[in-house]
């Protein structure tokens, strides 16, 4: 995990922090955070952002940007808001580098941008990965694969509780969360690249049935 902390620190924000931000990220921190990863992964043309190729945008034009286009009365962004955001997110979804004007910030994985080309980290996996599914998607994965779907990866997670908390996100009525154990050995043996984001998050561009096993629990 790369960790944010000595950037947030060299801000100085948190210092400024008021109860009145406290209590908005207590009541609307995650909505706040779905609107920032939908700009940040998904659609930074929404607020006229600029965004670079590796997903990265300036702290100081996201906020102005994001808070004129804000029609939701219940949450906003400054420095503060957005740094303890960070800084809490539960799945360090946030990198952020640089200082001052030219602090910058992105999401670490999870984009559907067509033009972005992530500078993700090569590296080896362990012998095993999870990804958690619907029931629903089941079907279709074991004749097509494990495919990116919207994304520009397909998703890993390095433990079950993991894959299942991804699961979870996407049940319907009557479905049930599926975890697909993944012979990375095999796909790394058989010449398949594999990248790590910055929040250990594993991604891979897709998956053949071949390499995947249905999980049961007793
Ligand atoms: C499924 C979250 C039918 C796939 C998580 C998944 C993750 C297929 C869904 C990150 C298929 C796509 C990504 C096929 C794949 N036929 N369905 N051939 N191949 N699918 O949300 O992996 O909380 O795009 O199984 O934690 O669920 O947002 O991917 O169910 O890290 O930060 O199509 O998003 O991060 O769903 O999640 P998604 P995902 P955040």
């Amino acid at each position: 995990m790369i960790d944010n902390t000595e950037i947030i620190e060299q801000t100085g924000a948190l210092k400024h922090l008021t109860p009145e931000d406290l209590d908005m990220l207590k009541k609307s921190g995650r909505k706040l955070g779905s609107a920032l990863c939908y700009v940040l992964r998904h659609n930074p043309d929404r607020i006229g952002v600029s965004m670079d190729k590796q997903a990265w945008v300036n702290v100081a034009e996201l906020i102005s940007k994001f808070n004129a286009h804000n029609t939701n009365q219940r949450f906003y962004l400054s420095l503060p808001v957005l740094m303890e955001l960070v800084r809490t997110d539960s799945k360090q979804r946030y990198g952020l580098k640089g200082s001052n004007s030219n602090l910058m910030i992105r999401c670490r994985q999870g984009h559907s941008i067509p033009w972005l080309e992530m500078d993700y980290r090569e590296m080896t996996p362990p012998d095993l990965l999870y990804h958690g599914t619907s029931s629903t998607f089941l079907a279709s994965i074991m004749s097509k694969g494990l495919l990116p779907m919207s994304r520009q990866k397909v998703h890993l997670s390095k433990d079950v509780p993991t894959a299942i908390s991804v699961a979870k996100r996407h049940l319907s009525k009557d479905a049930c969360p599926m975890i697909l154990e993944v012979d990375t050995a095999q796909m790394v043996k058989d010449g398949i690249t594999f990248y790590l984001a910055d929040n250990d998050v594993w991604l891979v561009d897709y998956i053949a049935q071949k390499y995947l096993t249905l999980m049961t629990f007793q």
